[in-house]
C-alpha cells in the first residue's frame, strides 16, 4: 500500500480548522488536526508545500519512519508549526493503521486501560452567583470534574470568561486588547474556590487556568492560598520558557501544577518532567507532534509520577478530541482530558463516533480513530482571519495573554 494524495481542508464552522486528509492507492482515507489558533494558514503552507510531496509514494504503515524523517529530515526542528504539520500526518497515519487492522487506534496503543476518559467542563461567570449556576450545570450533566473561572471586579473580557454559549477567544483578525490586573486577581481567586467548595462540597474536581498571568513568586502565593480548596490542578501559572521557574512555585505550594497546552516537544518539558516540579501535563496530539511523540512524552511523565491532563479547548478538531481520547483510554497514567463541547456546525463537518456520559468521554469502537472530514459541508464554511486577544496591564505595558 501507498499514499497516493493529501489534501489541506481549511474551513471555519464557527471558528477556522485546518484538517489533512491523506488517501492510499488501496482506497484507505485518514485524517488529521492541524489547526494552530490564529497561525492556521501558516501550517496548511507548511504541509501544502513542503510535506504533501515528500508523502506520495511513502507506505503509509511506516508511521515512526514518517515521523522521524518529518522531524529530523526538516533540520529545522521544533516549534508549533511544524509539530502541528507533523501531527496531522502521524494522526492521519494512525487512523490509516486502523483501519487497515479493523481495529480502534486504542487497540494498537495497547489497548484499554480503563472504562472512559475522565472530563472536565468550563464553568465561568461574570460574578460569584453566575459562576456558581454554571458549575450547577455542569454536576446536573453528570461532570465529576470543573474548571472554573470568574471576572474579579472590573475585569471584564479577561481570559476564560464568556456569556456567549460557547467560549471563542479568537474574533477579530487584528486582535483585540484585554487589561489585566494581577493584584485584584490575586485578591478574588481564593473567594470564588471558597464559595464553590461550600456549595458543592469536597468531592467534586476542581481546576483553575491562570493562563500564564503570574510571575513565579505570585504564583506560589497564589497556589499557597487555594491550599485549603484541594484542587485538581492550578494550570499555567507562569509562563513555561523557563522551566527551571517552576522550581521557586514547587518550594512553596502543594497545589498541583498543570502545564503544557502550549508545548510542542518532549524537550520542553524534560525539566518539569524529570524533576517533577509538575503534576499534569497538558499536551496534546495536534501541538505535540501527533499520537507518536505525545505517547513518547507520556511515558517520561509516566516513569515520574506526572499524569496527562490534555487540552481540549474548541480550538483543537474533533479529529484531535478523537485522537487523544484513543490514547487516553490506553496509557497507564492518564489523569484528566479537557472537554469543550463542539458547535453543532463543527460536529456536522466533522462527523464522529466518540461520546459523553455520565461524566465520561468514550472513543469511537469503528475501526481507526472513528472520525472524518465531510468536505461538501466543510465547503460551506470558507477560512476568516481571526486572531486571539492579546493583553495589557492598567498602564498599557504588554503582558501575557
Ligand atoms: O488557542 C488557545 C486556547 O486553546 C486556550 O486559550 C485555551 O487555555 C486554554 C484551555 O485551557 O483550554
Ligand atoms: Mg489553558
Amino acid at each position: 500500500m501507498r499514499i497516493a494524495s493529501a489534501r489541506v481542508v481549511v474551513c471555519s464552522p464557527g471558528r477556522n480548522f485546518v484538517t489533512l486528509k491523506i488517501e492510499t492507492d488501496e482506497g484507505v482515507t485518514g485524517v488529521g488536526d492541524a489547526t494552530l489558533n490564529g497561525r492556521e494558514m501558516a501550517v496548511a503552507a507548511y504541509l501544502t508545500e513542503h510535506v504533501i510531496p515528500a508523502l506520495i509514494g511513502r507506505d503509509p504503515a511506516r508511521i515512526e519512519d514518517t515521523w522521524q524523517y518529518l522531524y529530523r529530515g526538516a533540520y529545522w526542528r521544533r516549534g508549533p508549526v511544524t509539530m502541528s504539520a507533523i501531527a496531522a500526518v502521524d494522526t492521519a497515519l494512525w487512523d490509516i493503521k486502523g483501519k487497515v487492522a479493523g481495529l480502534p487506534v486504542y487497540q494498537l496503543l495497547g489497548g484499554r486501560s480503563r472504562e472512559g476518559v475522565t472530563v472536565y467542563g468550563h464553568a465561568n461567570g461574570t460574578s460569584v452567583p453566575s459562576l456558581l449556576e454554571s458549575v450547577a450545570r455542569f454536576v446536573e450533566q453528570g461532570y465529576r470534574a470543573v474548571r472554573i473561572q470568574a471576572s474579579p471586579p472590573g475585569m471584564t473580557d479577561i481570559y476564560g470568561i464568556s456569556t456567549a454559549p460557547i467560549y471563542e477567544p479568537a474574533s477579530s483578525a487584528i486582535p483585540s486588547e484585554t487589561i489585566w490586573s494581577t493584584p485584584a486577581y490575586l485578591d478574588f481567586i481564593p473567594s470564588i474556590f471558597a464559595a464553590v467548595r461550600a456549595e458543592f462540597g469536597p468531592s467534586l474536581r476542581l481546576t483553575h487556568d491562570v493562563h500564564h498571568r503570574l510571575t513565579p513568586i505570585e504564583a506560589a502565593r497564589l497556589g499557597r492560598a487555594l491550599e485549603p480548596y484541594a484542587l485538581t490542578w492550578l494550570e499555567d501559572p507562569v509562563p513555561a520558557e523557563s522551566q527551571e521557574a517552576y522550581r521557586l512555585i514547587r518550594q512553596h505550594t502543594t497545589t498541583p501544577l498543570a502545564v503544557g497546552e502550549v508545548f510542542n516537544s518532549i524537550w520542553d518539558a524534560s525539566t518539569l518532567i524529570s524533576e517533577q516540579l509538575i503534576d499534569y501535563i497538558r499536551a496534546t496530539v495536534v501541538h505535540a507532534g501527533g499520537i507518536t511523540h505525545l505517547r513518547r512524552v507520556f511515558d517520561l511523565a509516566a516513569l515520574h509520577h506526572v499524569r496527562t491532563g490534555s487540552h481540549g479547548a474548541t480550538d483543537l478538531s474533533p479529529v484531535c478530541m478523537s485522537a487523544a481520547l484513543h490514547l487516553d483510554l490506553a496509557i497507564p497514567n492518564f489523569g484528566l482530558q479537557e472537554y469543550m463541547p463542539h458547535s453543532a456546525e463543527t460536529d456536522a463537518v466533522f462527523p464522529h463516533g466518540y461520546r459523553f456520559e455520565a461524566g465520561y468521554l468514550h472513543p469511537s469502537e469503528e475501526p481507526g480513530l472513528g472520525v472524518d472530514i465531510d468536505e461538501a459541508e466543510a465547503a460551506r464554511y470558507p477560512y476568516r482571519a481571526a486572531s486571539l486577544p492579546v493583553a495589557r496591564l492598567e498602564d498599557g505595558t504588554m503582558h501575557n495573554w
